[in-house]
């Protein structure tokens, strides 16, 4: 057993998972940490961020963009509320973050002096963010809470971890145990007959619709063969996208959804919490749900399906494939009838029309396993709805956080994970400046990001709902700007201005072409037409 501190136990526990890259702030409660950190800088990266939030962002970036487990390390008190957001998105999105968080002293904790950076309860906070979080005692224990916490952040439904170190405890010295690493999954375990049950009421079904979540991405060949062999659309809105690619005519987003689900007469659920369809579309019995999901609380939180397979979704779909063909009606191809559906919806989607010439723009730049980090801004909400997305885990969206501002350190994470493909970035004004800072990040860890900037000099959809709802009394929601291109320049960063989808094309081909640092585009616009009637649409099931 080989003798080494807390804080290089844990080091070598997180390299041992795989884990290359640190996103971090320090601070003197963590300093044994980021020196052990020093040490093993070969085997894994400290990326400093400017802010905790930023921290938390990143890691969540690289979570999505990747799939696997991600780290971060701050200071405790303000350290750890800086970076809930991240962990809040992160929760929200199934994503495997683990937050390594300093702690007072361990004698303290508890009693009130009033510390540097104390805060009440910091342990009783941490579990209210996360499912999984532990505090580590001494170097004995290190590896192995590493290893729970990462396993939990895997199996079952995926999510952040969090563990709490103290200030001592980082550098005391002992004895440490073997490394422990996960053991490998195992297949689910599922009733045979309810596989049986799922796959008869799937087969014999005319009209099945598919609707994929996040926890579909890594399901995509599986969606896909499904897709075919029952003639199914697949709906993916924010986080589905891409799950069935968008060339496909079966793959379609929320206002197609709608009309998909008011005729089927069943529905496969993958990943999702159902919530758009169950919540606004209603329900009857004539529609039968099956639903795939890793997290078994999750299928009858709204509404019970008729059958509910435990499991992760790629493994508990070629159980399906297999078993559906036993009962498998003959059904008439839909692509013809789809592609119809598809060319409506153009001409209803044509009312946003600015939005969709910019989206055009970038599509037709942005690489078809590019990675396209989405914002809660007007150009963001028209391109969970028609954006073609081609590949999963190239639409990076916050899901039902809709956190303002996620995007753009979101986004330097995805791009620091996948360094080989471009990441883009689209904010709004308002939501670029609550993490611009780390434009300092990006050029010091030489983050290759473009991230495009609409700005309409306000908090465009407050102001357009109090212009249109509130008799045009405009409050809170106008904004005073930099020059966002000097901004950027004086970081350091390449950036330009684009004034219409032209320019803005062969920006991004600019953009694109660089590799060593970040560069921003701004592009002026005025206000933009409204997406949300294909968003929050009247119900079509189960009466009023
Ligand atoms: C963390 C957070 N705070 C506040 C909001 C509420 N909110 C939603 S959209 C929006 C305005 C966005 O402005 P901007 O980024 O400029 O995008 P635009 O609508 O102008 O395109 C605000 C304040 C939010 N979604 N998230
Ligand atoms: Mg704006």
């Amino acid at each position: 057993m080989p003798i080494m501190t807390t804080a290089e136990a844990i080091v070598a526990a997180l390299i041992a998972h795989d884990l290359d890259t640190i996103y971090a702030l320090p601070g003197v409660h963590n300093d044994p940490f980021f020196d052990a950190l020093f040490k093993a800088s070969d085997r894994i990266r400290t990326v400093h961020t400017r802010h905790e939030q930023g921290a938390s962002l990143m890691a969540l970036g690289a979570a999505l963009a990747t799939g696997k487990p991600q780290a971060y390390c701050v200071v405790p008190g303000p350290g750890l509320l800086n970076s809930a957001t991240g962990l809040l998105t992160a929760h929200g999105t199934n994503a495997p973050v683990l937050a390594l968080i300093g702690q007072i002293a361990q004698a303290a904790i508890g009693r009130g002096y009033g510390h540097l950076h104390e805060i009440r309860d910091q342990a009783g906070i941490i579990a209210r963010l996360v499912d999984h979080s532990s505090r580590i005692d001494g170097p004995v224990d290190a590896s192995r809470k590493v290893a729970k916490a990462i396993q939990s952040m895997r199996r079952g439904r995926p999510g952040p971890a969090a563990i709490e170190c103290a200030i001592d405890v980082w550098g005391q010295r002992g004895r440490v145990s073997a490394i422990v690493l996960p053991s490998p999954a195992r297949p689910p375990k599922i009733d045979d007959d309810k596989l049986r049950a799922a796959a008869k009421v799937l087969g014999k079904s005319r009209h099945v619709l598919i609707v994929a979540g996040g926890g579909a991405q890594d399901a995509s060949p599986e969606v896909t063969l499904l897709s075919r062999m029952l003639q199914a659309p697949v709906l993916g809105y924010r986080r589905g996208r891409g799950v069935l690619d968008s060339r496909d005519p079966l793959s379609v987003t929320l206002p197609l959804g709608r009309e998909l689900w008011a005729e089927a007469d069943a529905v496969l659920a993958v990943g999702t919490r159902l919530f758009n369809p169950l919540r606004q579309w209603g329900v009857d019995k004539n529609l039968q749900i099956v639903r795939v999901d890793s997290d078994p609380e999750e299928p009858a939180r709204l509404y019970k399906p008729k059958v509910a397979l435990i499991g992760d979704a790629a493994p508990v779909l070629r159980k399906l494939i297999d078993e559906i063909p036993k009962y498998n009606l003959r059904r008439a191809p839909r692509r013809e009838e789809m592609l119809d559906r598809q060319g409506k919806l153009r001409e209803r989607l044509a009312k946003l029309a600015p939005q969709l010439a910019f989206l055009e723009a970038i599509r037709a730049e942005l690489p078809e396993d590019g990675v396209y980090v989405d914002e809660v801004t007007q150009i963001g909400f028209a391109a969970r709805l028609a954006f073609p997305v081609h590949k999963p885990r190239t639409f990076l969206s916050p899901g039902y956080q809709d956190n303002l501002g996620w995007g753009f350190a979101t986004a330097l994470g995805a791009q620091h994970a996948r360094r080989d493909v471009p990441v883009l970035s689209i904010s709004g004004d308002g939501g670029f400046l609550f993490t611009s800072n780390e434009l300092a990040s990006a050029m010091r860890h030489r983050i290759p990001l473009t991230v495009v900037v609409f700005n309409d000099g306000a908090f465009g959809n407050v102001r357009r709902i109090q212009e249109e709802h509130f008799g045009n009394r405009i409050i809170a929601s106008d904004l005073a700007n930099p020059d966002f291109v000097r901004y950027a320049q004086s970081f350091g960063a390449d950036a330009e201005r684009a004034r219409n989808p032209d320019e803005l094309r062969a920006a991004l081909r600019r953009a694109f072409r660089r590799r060593d640092g970040p560069t921003l585009i701004e592009v002026p616009v005025g206000p933009m037409p409204s997406p949300w009637e294909f968003i929050h649409m009247p119900r079509v099931r189960g009466g009023n």
